[in-house]
């Protein structure tokens, strides 16, 4: 799906702000045709943001179920074109009406849809959105979940994953005008030559007759031209984007009276002789897995807290991030674009793993893979996930790895079964970039079934925490020992660690440097940077997590996960000092 981008034929209103909202208490509202009328008895709530945390409402906080928002809006002029309502994500659910009419229904958290509303509402009147929003997982979702009932009879959310289930209108809202013959898809592949790149493109553009490009650079200037919906250009003397160099260009494309403006940058990414190279040059990840989590907005979309992020990565000397554990939003992978920043983009299966949950090994009595669990539906909900996320990134030049699942299950017949279609699916969606996904520590090389299916090892490792919890002598060596056989087992995949280190509480000091403390994050961390530096197989360092974040309240957790270099509100602890000492030292060397 193209993003939302404004252009001579492209026209976008805001539809953010203090939405009405109301918790449907019985889940109810749909049968009792709540979108017929203006919903009563609403309270306020800001879009976009998580509801969870907005009220002091227990009831809001935890409800299960279906919330409503709605508000006005006002047609703009859209004379012959097409109107189109556009949501960045709801989460996991949404069905949208206008005026009472259900114009869409979007199953998944983190991508974005969009309903055609042309023929709902007038230039210039007022009309009524409303947004029905589920935030219930079942066995049938990614991710997954199922929900129990208490001794009282209410509905309680039970999941697999390590962070907490904020829902709601996460990312913008919009309105937008575009030509009924319109560019719906376009897909930029590059290439270098010596100093030019090479720039194949290929529009999809229905019932237009005439589609034409032009090249355009960071000043725009014409730089390449080229007639009908594919081809090939040369862009001589090019601007490489590249790690740190957010170096890019426009594809302005015209298809009639469609003028659609698609970024891009000029790169090249490759495996070769476990290295991975960008340009043709080796580059090493460092960088953490992140969360989008904030204070109040839990995964609300904030350009406040994006580009102070990205301050405090780069403060920090890092040059890249995961995006555990579901796509994060359009604006952060433009702003990665931007900044030279280098993207594991990862989909949201995540929790696919009856043998851990939030963060506790071996703790559930489920089986993952079978008939009335993680099923054929489920694949292909997890197929569809992938070719959703695929096709809307695929011409960012920040992502550079499709990770396709953060620790499922991978030690059975049955995951070997349930995987091998969907390794398929990333690579027939993208032949261009490697396909990997995140393996947890329950799938050591000796009984993991799946790795030959994918390009790069992504390694979870808790050496000295969840296991030899606080000797890091012995974590040390089980760390090496694990690795030694990754590397026989697999000669030339490269390794990239994709999570470590320990939950660290903020302000705990200890003479004994012993878990929790701060002194402990520093020396389980270093231990780790110690072992990363005697493998030439490894090639990248992305710690767990960047932040604190939250999560759903368990014995392992103290107001969240405190496994973050940084708190919740983005202040160092002691180990970021230490980290941004080796990172920029390494950023020196690059
Ligand atoms: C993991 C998960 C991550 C958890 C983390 C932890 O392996 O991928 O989502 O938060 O462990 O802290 O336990």
């Amino acid at each position: 799906m193209l993003a939302l981008r404004d252009s001579l034929s492209r026209n976008s209103k805001c539809l953010d702000g203090v939405w009405d909202f109301k918790v449907d208490t019985d889940n109810s509202g749909v049968e009792e045709r709540w979108f017929d009328k203006p919903l009563t008895d609403t309270r306020s709530m800001p879009v976009p943001a998580s509801y969870n945390d907005i009220t002091t409402e227990i009831e809001v906080h935890d409800h299960v179920g279906l919330v409503w928002y709605e508000r006005e809006a006002i047609a703009p002029r859209f004379g012959d074109d097409r109107l189109l309502i556009r949501f960045g994500s709801v989460t996991h659910e949404a069905q949208v009406y206008i005026n009472g009419k259900e114009v869409a229904y979007h199953k998944g958290g983190y991508l974005p849809f969009e309903a055609d509303i042309t023929d709902l509402v007038k230039d210039g009147e007022p009309f009524r959105v409303t947004v029905a929003v589920d935030n219930r997982l079942g066995w049938q979702s990614i991710p997954p979940g199922y929900i129990t009932q208490d001794e009282a009879g209410n509905d309680q959310q039970k999941y697999w994953h390590d962070f907490y289930n904020y829902a709601g209108i996460h990312r913008s809202v919009h309105l937008y005008t575009r030509p009924e013959v319109h560019v719906s898809d376009v897909t930029i592949v590059t290439d270098i030559d010596g100093s030019a790149g090479v720039v194949k493109y290929d529009v999809v553009a229905e019932g237009a007759k005439n589609v034409s490009v032009r090249v355009l650079d960071a000043e725009r200037n014409e730089v390449a031209a080229g007639e009908g919906a594919s081809g090939e250009l040369r862009v001589e003397n090019a601007k490489l984007w590249a790690p740190g160099e957010g170096n890019l260009y426009t594809l302005e494309i015209t298809a009639d009276d469609d003028v659609y403006p698609q970024r891009f940058g000029i790169r090249t990414v490759e495996i070769k002789d476990n290295q991975f190279l960008i340009n043709g040059k080796p580059f090493y990840f460092r960088g953490y897995g992140r969360h989008e989590d904030n204070l109040i907005r839990g995964k609300g979309h904030d350009n406040v807290m994006m580009v102070h992020d990205f301050e405090v990565m780069k403060w920090q000397g890092a040059n890249s991030f995961r995006t555990s554990h579901y796509p994060y939003a359009e604006e952060v992978m433009d702003y990665a674009d931007e900044q030279g920043f280098v993207v594991i983009d990862e989909t949201p299966a995540v929790g696919l793993n009856m043998g851990i949950g939030g963060g506790i090994f071996g703790a559930q009595g489920f089986v993952t893979f079978s008939e009335d669990t993680a099923n054929k539906e489920t694949q292909e909900v997890h197929a569809n996930e992938i070719r959703d996320l695929i096709a809307r990134d695929k011409n960012h030049p920040c992502v550079v790895i499709w990770s396709i699942a953060n620790e499922p299950e991978t030690n059975t017949d049955a995951s070997r079964e349930y995987f091998e279609p969907l390794a398929k699916v990333a690579r027939d969606a993208d032949p261009t970039r490697p396909v990997g996904y995140v393996n947890v520590m329950l799938s050591t090389p000796d009984v993991e079934k799946i790795t030959d299916f994918f390009d790069v090892i992504m390694l979870n490792r808790y050496y000295g925490w969840y296991f030899q919890t606080g000797h890091l002598g012995d974590a040390e060596a089980g760390l090496r020992r694990e690795l030694d056989e990754w590397i026989k087992r697999y000669p030339g995949k490269p390794i990239i660690f994709t999570e470590y280190g320990p939950d660290t509480m903020p302000g705990l000091k200890d003479y004994f440097r012993r878990p929790w403390s701060e002194e402990f994050q520093e020396d389980n961390i270093g231990m780790f940077h110690k072992v990363f530096d005697d493998y030439p197989e490894v090639v990248g360092e992305q710690m767990w997590n960047f932040a604190d974040f939250q999560t759903t309240p368990g014995t392992m957790r103290v107001g969240g996960n405190k496994k973050g270099m940084f708190t919740r509100d983005r202040l160092p602890k002691s180990n970021a000092y230490k980290v941004r000492d080796r990172w920029l030292a390494m950023k020196e060397k690059q």
